[in-house]
């Protein structure tokens, strides 16, 4: 045999071997006869680098780091799915399904656990691993190609017949045993812990180093198909999914046929007795009408199919004594009750602390220390305090009491009349508050400091060599070599990707500054609004509010912003040391074409998201509503329309659809 031909014969060996480790679950071979088959191929691509192809198993980590991850767009958007919180929705589901279909009969399912984890679109081309890419927003991800290569369940190469082209769709997890090693690894090298896995999941896929992801122990299973061509015929979700198996590509071993909604049940049923024992965490399950002919018969609404539900498990609660309440301080200042309890479990994990919220909340649910109190866990939701039973408190129960100092600075704490939130006034004389400060100014959405993460932000903080972002810029490689476990090469790095921040826009300047409530939208909104940061900086809280969706609240917390000494000093610190963007011309007054008219959206549009239509008619100038009035000058009416259509007839407001929407911005040149 030529060595091309057994470098070949390797290939499809170790590829039959990994398929019937990873999705059969039935290996033929030991770990060590795998090892030494792989190492043959190594070596004889090693020897002749053209034998090496990109679908090798040797290929999996094959890239070097990247900075960034490509945008990228799907073939077909990537749908979220309606959920069911009850048996009585699944019902109305189920009813709604039968009378589009007008059918009286049962309507037959597909039905599989709904997994924790990422959602991702994977591309074959012509059999060999293309693309794959995170769901991002559903029409646009990130190129995540180089991490997927390195999940052994995932074939470089499909099995058996490949199509054309095949985009499968499914989910990333981390399995619950890998979660847990990967925790002990992680403490062991002082790190911080994953909260769960579904986050070690979508951190470690997140990764621009591929070599970091291939150490995690991810795992995929597939759940629908996204696009197929030059592939047999397939008329249903089942065969759809047979189809990927036989592709090579893992489904759910739990995937059943079921009929009707009594069907439906009885698979919750079992799945949510079972789940505790299931090797991976799940929050509910998916049923999806099975006849592909049905679901192209009911199609969408919004961007979730009227073809496929998730019925969710109920968020688990459990009794447990509350002991103690800190005061935890975020990044403006605000001050979060958190309960110190006796551990219990709760839906599988073990709960010792849970949000109180505020206190306004602990005085509505009337809780004490010592009470007995409930706690709940619902998937990634930070456990809470649901409710204390009085019949069991004891008569040393202490009352909670808001602090008068800040328990990080001393600070003086704030409760401003009508806002739930009390506050550390220390600004960034706070650590609490300069840490968060500092981690959210790096954060990728605001200023992107790659590398910047919240341990070495505590390093810098402990070190006292940080006490604002303006610091950042300043800070001597050395001494950034010097931190505990960072060595000269990464600090190198965190030089690099510091000095790369200097260049940014005013919307993510004006977000990185972290101003209470200024989120993301807000933060873009006023950029656009006032063009240039000293506009802003010298605005009144009344003109604050002309910005699209600013309130009174979120003005006042950016007047009070700029009008702290301190937060000038430090934005004009920033600005010395090369922070800059460009400059614009404020939009504040401009008139638009549909400035001064009130628009009021209702029901479902056929094409547009409500989120589209409210951008695009506030682009033109136009102020979007919640309720119709007298001042309403239209109301776009979908379908489904409710009680607004009805108040807009009996006012006389013009009604229009979404045809009729579209035409008038293209009428005002907003089209
Ligand atoms: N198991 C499963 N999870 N999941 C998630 N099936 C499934 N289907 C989905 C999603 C978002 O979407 C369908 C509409 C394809």
């Amino acid at each position: 045999m030529s060595q091309a031909a057994r470098a070949a014969w390797l290939r499809d060996e170790l590829a039959r071997h990994n398929h019937r480790y990873y999705v059969l679950d039935e290996p033929e071979v030991s770990d060590a006869e795998y090892d030494q088959l792989l190492r043959e191929l190594q070596q004889l691509e090693i020897a002749e680098p053209a034998l090496c192809t990109a679908d090798s198993p040797t290929q999996r980590v094959g890239s070097a780091p990247s900075t960034a991850f490509d945008s990228v767009r799907h073939p077909a958007p990537m749908l979220s799915l309606d959920n069911a919180l009850s048996d009585d929705e699944l019902q109305a589901f189920d009813t709604r399904l039968r009378e589009r279909l007008g059918t009286a009969g049962t309507v037959r399912f597909s039905a599989e656990p709904k997994l924790d984890g990422l959602a991702v679109s994977v591309i074959y081309r012509e059999g060999v691993l293309w693309r794959a890419a995170t769901r991002g927003d559903g029409e646009q991800g990130e190129d995540i190609t180089a991490n997927m290569r390195t999940l052994r369940c995932l074939p470089l190469r499909l099995l058996g017949d490949a199509p054309a082209l095949l985009e499968a769709r499914g989910e990333v997890y981390m399995p619950v045993a890998g979660f847990e090693s990967l925790n002990v690894e992680q403490s062991r090298q002082g790190l911080k812990l994953f909260v769960n896995p579904r986050n070690a999941a979508a951190g470690s896929l997140r990764q621009l180093d591929p070599r970091i992801t291939a150490r995690r122990p991810l795992e995929i299973c597939f759940y629908a198909l996204g696009a197929l061509e030059g592939g047999p015929l397939l008329t249903t979700h089942a065969a759809a999914l047979a189809a990927l198996r036989n592709w090579g590509l893992r489904t759910s071993p739990e995937a059943r046929l079921v009929q009707g909604v009594e069907g439906c049940r009885a698979y919750f049923a079992d799945l949510q007795q079972r789940r505790a024992t299931l090797p991976y965490q799940i929050d509910g399950v998916v049923y999806k009408v099975d006849e592909f002919a049905d679901q192209e018969r009911l199609g969408f609404v919004s961007r979730a199919p009227r073809w496929a539900i998730a019925r969710k498990f109920p968020a688990e609660e459990a009794r447990t004594v509350l002991r103690a309440v800190d005061f935890q301080v975020g990044r403006t200042g605000a001050l979060t009750p958190v309960a110190r309890l006796d551990p219990v479990l709760v839906g599988g994990a073990t709960v010792s602390n849970a949000t109180l919220h505020n206190m306004d909340e602990i005085a509505r649910k009337d809780i004490c220390i010592g009470d007995t109190i409930v706690v709940r866990r619902a998937g990634d939701v930070i456990p809470e305090v649901v409710r204390s039973v009085p019949a069991l408190r004891p008569v040393d129960a202490a009352v909670i009491v808001l602090p008068l100092q800040c328990p990080v600075c001393q600070s003086v704490v704030e409760r401003i009349e009508g806002e739930a939130v009390a506050r550390c006034t220390g600004a960034l004389r706070c650590r609490a508050q300069r840490h968060e400060a500092l981690r959210h100014y790096a954060s990728r959405r605001a200023l992107d400091i790659d590398g910047l993460g919240d341990v070495i932000i505590g390093q810098l903080i402990d070190a006292d060599l940080v006490q604002s972002p303006a610091d950042l810029y300043s800070l001597p490689r050395a001494a950034l070599a010097a931190l505990p476990r960072m060595g000269d090469k990464s600090a190198g790095n965190l030089v690099d990707a510091i000095a790369a921040s200097r260049s940014t826009t005013l919307a993510r300047f004006l977000f990185g500054l972290g101003i209470a409530d200024v989120g993301e939208a807000t933060a873009a909104a006023l950029a656009r609004q006032f063009g240039n940061l000293q506009a802003l900086s010298g605005a009144t809280a009344e003109q604050i509010e002309l910005t699209p969706d600013v309130g009174p609240v979120v003005s006042r917390h950016v007047t009070a912003f700029f009008a702290d000494p301190l937060n000038l000093q430090i934005i004009a610190r920033l600005r010395e040391a090369g922070v800059q963007w460009v400059e614009g011309e404020p939009t504040a007054g401009a008139v638009l074409p549909l400035t001064g008219q009130t628009f009021v959206l209702t029901g479902t549009l056929p094409t547009l998201s409500r989120d589209e239509a409210k951008a695009r008619l506030e682009a033109a100038g136009a102020k979007v509503a919640g309720s119709v009035s007298k001042r309403t000058q239209y109301v776009v009416a979908g379908e489904e329309a409710g009680s607004k259509l009805d108040k807009a007839r009996e006012l006389g407001v013009q009604v229009i659809d979404e045809r009729g929407l579209l035409e008038l911005l293209a009428a005002v040149g907003a089209g």
